[in-house]
């Protein structure tokens, strides 16, 4: 071979390997090596016993074994009876013999029909390590949360877990249309090759269920929320079965978005009011008729009466209507409808941010009990820092799920590194207060508050299907710690971070401690650059790509960048208090209070709820104006400062890793910058003030930013 084509063939082999890297995502499962531990652990796992045989008893199996060659380059012997100790056995309860379950009677009181356990015990004083559940899914869990302990290095002596997850529906919720776009997707097209559904399976399908199934999401609802009727037609229940049939032997159930309007569209009838005897009868076949092909169907999500989706209102209903209407439909399989409370209307000009829960609040206790309310984490819509939403804690009598978002819409899209776990649990920690301190938003989730036998959290995927699945390589943790956070709100994002390196990259403490910062500090980051001050909503129109603070033409009024930061020459920021808009009436009163007063609003959310002058002093002293314009020049200093952190990562992992996150924080600096100066050249025209010291001159005219356009900006509905 000539030298030049072993180069080239190098290359290749070398490419592919590094590519594969960032498709295995954090199931790298990497040699063990830098502590003494391959040893204790060779010496625990001299034997895997399986009891069971279903599909996901093998899975689990091939798992273990995958996990045992790759990182300990061991094949332990697979055997279906317990010879010997130091054996590790996995199968689910009813699997078990009555010395094992007599073991570990209570601990299986311990957990729920999803949790694990994972024991070191002793039978007939030999040692051995147990992985069992109340079914072969959460088996499967434990196999998966078993691994993540040999890839974080931990040690496997005296094991002693059981952990269960604190809520039911941990869904994600992919804005996939049927053409493959994916609305508000920076990484790629949709996974769903509907036009090689159902025949051709594609690997991927696997891949991505065996992903979720290791952090613990269990439902998928695979199409957009602006839904397309079609879906629910028999050629397309066929290929969705076949999703199904997949994903069903990792504990995922598949959803479905339910458009409103689908008996006019897909069923001949002249309407769809949820009243009509008809329309009933449709939505009742319709359900019926999936649930013959998939028994385990999970349900239907649905934005109605939205940003133009159709709904209950367009007949002289509500949403009790609809939803009830759908829920009777499905509640003969056991499936759930879950029902977004994400709307606002053109024709209130008041406040947006009040008007899911002005429309929400008074329903509660009237939908039927397989209705889940699906609410955005803030009143707005997304963005890199909003206040809890309102509507959490004020229905006691309706289950609500939160809905995150995981794709990055408002954040930078797949470019820039945000760790949004961070942001996730500040959502989760807030104490709305609505039954005294300590009523987390996380307790409200979980069904601690109110004991509600629904229970869920949403995420809005960020997966499509370039190589890395999400674009940005550190946008793989988004969608990991939205896993972690669902199975248990109450994780610090700290951890998740550091299990996440882990597992992806590296356990070498020198890499882990540095990067494990800037993932912590990057939510803050974006914050700073972008919306500083409780700013919101002032980004470009349509794409939400970059900053658009002028954008004032737009014809619904809450479309307008202006309308939320409402500069003018004696300030900025959207009264929300008493004097404005009383939308901080809207939660309890200790909150209430807090927000409402100028004093003890916190800063990070004062332009949220209060127009304050140009010259009000910030707690640092500095004055408004100043304080913002620093704010806005610390995001991009957060930036170049992970930028030469990252440069240090270098020796510690791929080149290809490295490069990619190194090119993507490039750009995600430049577009610190654009949004800094941007933003800062246009609100000076309203403060007439310089710049302070320590804040960079802009590096174009205000015009030149305005005059940007993107029309093939990525993700636009
Ligand atoms: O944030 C907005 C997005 C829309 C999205 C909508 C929603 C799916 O810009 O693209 O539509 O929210 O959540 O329904």
């Amino acid at each position: 071979m000539s030298s030049l084509r072993f180069v080239f063939l190098f290359l290749l082999i070398s490419l592919s390997a590094s590519a594969q890297k960032d498709y295995k995502l954090w199931l790298q499962y990497n040699a063990v090596k830098n502590t003494a531990l391959p040893a204790e652990y060779k010496n625990n796992l001299k034997g895997i016993v399986v009891l069971g045989n279903s599909e996901t008893i093998k899975i689990a199996e091939k798992e273990l074994q995958k996990g045992f060659q790759d990182m300990l380059d061991i094949s332990p012997e697979i055997k279906s009876d317990l010879k010997g100790e130091n054996n590790l056995i996995i199968g689910s309860k009813s699997a078990l013999n009555s010395e094992i379950k007599n073991e570990l009677k209570s601990d299986f009181d311990k957990i729920n029909e999803e949790g694990f356990i994972i024991k070191s015990i002793s039978l007939k004083s030999k040692k051995q390590i147990i992985i069992t559940g109340k079914n072969d899914v959460a088996v499967l869990y434990g196999v998966f949360n078993f691994l993540r302990i040999l890839q974080t290095n931990k040690s496997t002596q005296n094991l002693n877990i059981a952990d269960s997850p604190k809520t039911n529906i941990r869904i994600l919720n992919h804005w996939d249309n049927l053409d493959r776009t994916v609305e508000r997707g920076y990484a790629g097209f949709s996974l769903w090759n509907w036009q090689k559904l159902p025949d051709f399976i594609d690997q991927r399908y696997i891949d991505y269920a065996r992903a979720n199934a290791s952090i613990g999401i269990n439902g998928t609802v695979l199409t957009n929320v602006n839904a397309n009727a079609l879906i629910l037609t028999p050629q397309y229940l066929e290929k969705v079965e076949a999703l199904a049939n997949v994903f069903r032997l990792y504990g995922i159930k598949v959803y479905l978005t339910a458009r409103f309007s689908a008996p006019i569209e897909i069923g001949k009838l002249k309407t769809a009011d949820p009243k009509d005897v008809e329309v009933i009868k449709w939505w009742k076949n319709k359900a019926a008729e999936i649930y013959k092909r998939i028994p385990d169907f999970g349900g239907f999500l649905v934005k109605a009466n939205s940003e133009g989706q159709p709904g209950p209102q367009n007949y002289g209903r509500d949403h009790v209507d609809g939803a009830n209407m759908l829920a009777d439909a499905v509640a003969p399989f056991g499936g759930v409808i879950m029902w977004r409370a994400f709307v606002y209307s053109e024709h209130d000009a008041n406040d947006r941010a009040k008007q899911a829960y002005a429309e929400f609040q008074p329903y509660d206790g009237k939908f039927k009990e397989n209705v889940i309310v699906q609410v955005k984490n803030g009143a707005i819509d997304f963005q890199p820092r909003e206040p809890f939403h309102p509507l959490f804690g004020a229905m006691p009598k309706t289950p609500l799920m939160m809905e995150f978002q995981i794709t990055q819409e408002y954040l930078g899209f797949s470019t820039h590194l945000v760790f949004l776990p961070k942001l996730f649990q500040e959502v989760l920690e807030s104490d709305t207060y609505q039954k005294g301190k300590g009523s987390t938003v996380a307790k409200v989730i979980d069904g601690t508050l109110y004991p509600n036998k629904l229970t869920g959290i949403a995420g809005v995927a960020n997966i499509g299907n370039d190589l890395n699945w999400t674009g940005h390589p550190f946008a793989q943790a988004n969608w990991y710690g939205f896993g972690r956070l669902a199975w248990n709100p109450y994780l610090d994002s700290e951890t998740i971070a550091d299990e996440w390196l882990r597992c992806t990259f590296s356990n070498d403490d020198n890499f882990i401690q540095p990067v494990k910062n800037i993932m912590i500090e990057s939510r803050e980051a974006v914050v700073n650059y972008m919306t500083p001050l409780g700013l919101h909503h002032i980004m470009d129109t349509g794409h939400h790509y970059g900053p658009g603070p002028w954008v004032s033409n737009l014809s619904r009024p809450e479309w307008n960048p202006t309308y939320y930061h409402k500069a003018d020459k004696n300030g900025i920021g959207f009264d929300r208090s008493k004097t404005g808009t009383n939308a901080t009436a809207q939660y309890a009163p200790e909150v209430e209070k807090l927000f409402d007063n100028l004093e003890t609003c916190p800063e990070k959310d004062l332009l949220w709820f209060h127009h304050v002058s140009w010259d009000y002093k910030l707690k640092n002293g500095e004055t408004l104006w100043n304080g913002m314009a620093l704010k806005y020049q610390e995001g991009v200093n957060q930036v170049e400062a992970m930028q030469n952190v990252w440069k240090k990562a270098e020796k510690y992992i791929d080149n290809e890793r490295f490069h990619e996150v190194e090119m993507l924080l490039e750009i995600q600096y430049k577009e610190a910058k654009w949004w800094c100066d941007a933003c800062l050249l246009y609100f000076q025209q309203f403060s007439g003030k310089e710049l302070p010291a320590g804040v960079e001159k802009p590096t174009q005219t205000l015009d030149y930013f305005k005059s940007l356009k993107f029309p093939f900006a990525p993700g636009n509905g």
